[in-house]
């Protein structure tokens, strides 16, 4: 194997810490929580943890809108609870990736407070720009960042009120006006999380020394957070009113000093434990010939990417629901691979935190172990680094939001405000909200059957969902048909064999409807792979293409009892998948 790597073999478990376990009964996780449960990661078998941010914050942004990059949040724990975390973790050969947010801070950080006041050398440390008619204009309007005087998504007001055209991932324009500085900050998020100027040098050594603060601190790596939207083109020009994206995106998105910081970073604040540790970047409508050239560059900044094509592939813009079909599916994933190939390493997922859970959007509820499993299967089927985001593992699924009260998410809040002051009740917006809405994702880590699934005493922030009187750890933990126990079995597969880490991918009978085939190659190895997962609720018949080597095949691992013995031709069962081994 040419180029072997620990993050690349590696299979990563995300947690999201306001979610995972509370241990003080407050209603949050803590630190403490996952301390207790390092053993259940350990039983799982996974190598490494990404944390989402624990630094102190005012959450308007559960944690993306950092206060103080050297703190632990009180309402998480303290720096000697992250402490004792590191250290259980790397008693059991689990890696830690700490998740930073650079792009931008939280409006309540000691540097934007400053420079909101334009104090010294701190007032150049953020994006700041006078509306097109002067520092004085917009303080005659009334409050021009609220959302009673926002227009549509994507027609900002003839685009002559803010400095610029730009939207804002969070809805509405990219420009709030800040009273104290008499100007509008630029935010890619919420108005809370004001982008820094990545263009001030001494902006960029105050990042890297966080980097280097955090690194000296016996961490295996960073999740970047979307750290190609650090660069803006110069001078902030209008963005393409008719983009299909946000309105601005192509002056923000993998911008023209991307690559330069990128080495800056890795020179001056990974520095000496750059190859040691990994950088994954998160890449917001990243294509795949961008992320060979951010991770395949020599200086390699970004060991991998974070891509979001085939996120995208149910939604129109980004609320509205659209049919997708499995080749689709498979073909954007082929090109991706196809990436691989030339150099790239992707991250590989179908959940996160941002995302509604993947067995309800790809898998099927009514056939919660086998699409859960099959989908996971067909995820750790490519190659790439296999992220698990907490429960997935047990067929996690999304939840219901009866009332506007039961959103918690800024992004859904906003977009939920916005609907309404356009006119639309919420019963109809309410669809869209249930099919996208972030907080899907962030409902509490499903323990036991106990009321609040074990996660917590109190009450928990989020509802906890109705089903984990079925659906959690303990009911698996050693169960048939368990979700959990066949996780196991797939990253122990992916331990002992080098073809599912680094074999070459190729996508069989492409356009088949419903399954969905791989083929596995690596050379000098004993075997090839081949993957079958049916993406369907019926039973399904396929036959693998002739070309493709099968005899003496063997089972190496299904997610039904008696799976078919040869994959040449086979019946599948609804949402049956298989690997095969062929020597
Ligand atoms: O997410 C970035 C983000 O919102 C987009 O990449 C988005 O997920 C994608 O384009 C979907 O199509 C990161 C964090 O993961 C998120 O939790 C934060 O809210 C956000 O950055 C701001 O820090």
């Amino acid at each position: 194997v040419s180029d072997p790597a620990w993050w690349k073999e590696a299979v990563i478990y995300q947690i999201y810490p306001r979610s995972f376990n509370d241990t003080d009964g407050d209603g949050l996780g803590d630190i403490p929580g996952i301390v207790e449960k390092v053993e259940y990661l350990d039983y799982l078998g996974v190598d490494c943890v990404w944390l989402n941010p624990v630094y102190e914050s005012p959450d308007v942004d559960n944690g993306y809108d950092v206060a103080d990059y050297r703190a632990i949040d009180p309402a998480y724990g303290s720096m000697d609870d992250w402490e004792r975390l590191v250290s259980e973790l790397h008693d059991r050969d689990i890696r830690i990736v700490m998740d930073l947010v650079l792009n931008h801070t939280s409006d309540q950080h000691a540097w934007f407070q400053r420079s909101r006041a334009g104090e010294g050398e701190y007032a150049d440390y953020y994006i700041w720009r006078d509306g097109p008619e002067g520092p004085s204009a917009a303080a005659d309007e009334t409050e021009p960042d609220t959302a009673s005087d926002r227009d549509e998504p994507n027609t900002l007001r003839d685009g002559d009120q803010y400095p610029n055209n730009w939207e804002s991932y969070f809805e509405g324009p990219a420009w709030s006006y800040d009273e104290e500085r008499e100007s509008y900050h630029l935010h890619l998020f919420a108005s809370e999380q004001p982008d820094l100027n990545w263009e001030n040098p001494t902006v960029r050594e105050e990042l890297y020394d966080i980097v280097q603060w955090w690194l000296e601190r016996d961490i295996d790596g960073f999740r970047l957070d979307v750290i190609n939207l650090i660069s803006k083109v110069e001078g902030l020009p209008d963005g393409d009113p008719e983009s299909d994206f946000l309105v601005g995106s192509e002056q923000f998105v993998n911008g023209p000093r991307m690559h330069e910081f990128f080495d800056e970073l890795a020179a001056k604040g990974f520095g000496d434990r750059r190859e040691e540790t990994v950088s994954i970047g998160e890449c917001s409508e990243i294509d795949p010939e961008t992320a060979i050239d951010v991770t395949g560059r020599e200086s390699n900044a970004i060991d991998m990417t974070i891509f979001f094509e085939h996120m995208n592939l149910d939604r129109h813009d980004r609320w509205e629901p659209r049919e997708w079909t499995l080749p689709e599916l498979k073909s954007v994933m082929a090109e991706w691979q196809a990436a691989v190939d030339r150099g790239a390493w992707v991250s590989l997922y179908h959940s996160n935190h941002d995302q509604p859970r993947g067995l309800s959007r790809f898998g099927d509820e009514r056939f919660r172990y086998e699409s859960a499993t099959m989908l996971a299967t067909c995820i750790h089927g490519h190659r790439g680094t296999p992220f698990v985001y907490q429960g997935e593992e047990i067929g996690m699924s999304n939840v219901s939001f009866e009332s506007p009260t039961d959103l918690r998410d800024v992004w859904a809040r906003n977009y939920w405000d916005r609907r309404r002051e356009a006119g639309e009740p919420f019963d109809a917006v309410r669809p869209r909200l249930e099919r996208f809405s972030r907080d899907h994702a962030r409902t509490p880590m499903q323990w036991s059957d106990d009321e609040h699934a074990g996660f917590t005493e109190g009450e928990p922030w989020i509802p906890v969902a109705d089903d984990h009187t079925e659906v959690n750890v303990e009911a698996q933990i050693g169960a048939d048909r368990s979700v959990l126990e066949y996780y196991r079995e797939l990253i122990t597969l992916r331990d002992v064999d080098d073809v599912l880490v680094y074999g070459d991918f190729e996508l069989l009978a492409p356009e088949h409807e419903t399954v969905y085939a791989i083929r596995r190659t690596l050379d000098g190895a004993d075997h090839e792979l081949v993957v079958l997962c049916n993406f369907s609720a019926s039973r399904t018949a396929f036959e693998t293409p002739e070309a493709v080597p099968t005899a003496d095949a063997t089972v190496a691992l299904a997610n039904r009892a008696d799976p078919p013995m040869h994959p040449r031709r086979v019946e599948l069962d609804p949402y049956e998948s298989v690997i095969y081994r062929v020597p």
